[in-house]
């Protein structure tokens, strides 16, 4: 039996996730241990792991950091409200919010300001939301699942817009946004889209692929929404089966069995040493050949935050 893998093409790292990681590596060579992270700079487990084992501090929130401390804000964006707690303990900030993340905290703020009524698609609960929906509290209601898009209320339907979290599915937002055309016709569309480049470029390599994989591999965490998403995508588009690993020791031999195709990809948050792992593990159980299936290329990368650069020797 012919055993293969299809490597899809992008995959891992985006470069707001870079940019993050970049931020904490370079705060830690700069001013030294401990520098504190409010929450997981990217929802990674070995990026988190690799981090506090070099001196990082990841806490839940901002009252947990010393007095005077520096604390870094993940790229998955902070509310004002946070910013306003760290600014009366008196912290240091540097802010890695992904520029993609900001640019729709300022669409928020400025269709607040005109009145309109903000449906901001995306999952209850997930650290982007809650810093983007805080940007306009009294404008912005958060649409998770069909029920809330069958529920939610405006107070004038030719003043409503929908903005979305930067990771979901291409396509179940645009479900999403269907259901809420229906019943509030006029609904504008965001300026420009907020799902970003590196989650619907990566959505669209696992849709190329998933038709000819009996199983698609996904490396990336389960807080992840935007690796979540690849496993989805790959069960939606014709992979037989389909799963989230963090390692490569986490795969189960049971789904090897019979299996003659095996895609792989990753998350924006994951580093390409986990996947080169997984393709390790693979080629040990047969799957030696690798074919890269390439949709995109991506050139894009963010300069790092101000806070920082300002201090960096060059
Ligand atoms: O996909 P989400 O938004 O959960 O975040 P993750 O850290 O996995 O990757 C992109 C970023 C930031
Ligand atoms: Fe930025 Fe997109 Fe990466 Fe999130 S997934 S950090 S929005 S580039």
């Amino acid at each position: 039996m012919p055993k293969r893998v299809l490597l899809a093409k992008p995959r891992g790292y985006c470069a707001g996730v870079d940019r993050a990681v970049e931020t904490v590596e370079r705060a830690l060579e700069q001013y030294g241990a401990p520098v504190y992270v409010r929450k997981e700079i990217v929802h990674n487990k070995y990026v988190v792991e690799t981090l506090s084992d070099r001196g990082a501090i990841f806490v839940n929130e901002t009252d947990e950091v010393p007095e005077g401390a520096l604390v870094v804000f993940s790229a998955h964006g902070v509310s004002p409200a946070v910013h306003e707690e760290a600014a009366q303990r008196s912290l240091r900030t540097i802010d890695a919010t992904c520029p993609l993340v900001t640019k729709v905290h300022k669409e928020a703020v400025r269709f607040a300001k005109e009145d309109y009524d903000i449906l901001l698609i995306g999952h209850e609960g997930h650290e982007e939301v809650e810093g983007t929906a805080g940007e306009a509290p009294d404008h912005v209601q958060l649409v998770d699942t069909a029920e809330d898009a069958a529920k939610v209320e405006v107070r004038d339907p030719s003043k409503v817009i929908w903005l979305s979290q930067t990771t979901l599915s291409v396509d179940e937002t645009m479900v999403r946004v269907r259901q809420l055309k229906e019943r509030f016709p006029e609904m504008q569309d965001p300026p420009s889209d907020d799902i970003c480049y590196a989650t619907s470029n990566r959505q669209t390599a696992v849709k190329t692929m998933a038709p000819s994989c009996d199983l698609v591999l996904v490396v990336g965490s389960k807080n992840s929404s935007n690796s979540v998403r690849l496993v989805e995508v790959a069960l939606q588009n014709g992979a037989k089966a389909a799963y989230l690993i963090d390692y490569a020791k986490e795969v189960d031999l049971a789904w090897l069995e019979g299996v003659e195709t095996v895609g792989v990809t990753s998350g924006a948050s994951v580093p390409d040493i986990l996947v080169m792992e997984l393709l390790k593990f693979l080629e040990s159980h047969g799957f030696g050949e690798v074919e890269e299936i390439t949709t995109a290329n991506e050139k894009i990368a963010f300069a790092l935050p101000r806070e920082l650069r300002k201090d960096l020797v060059r």
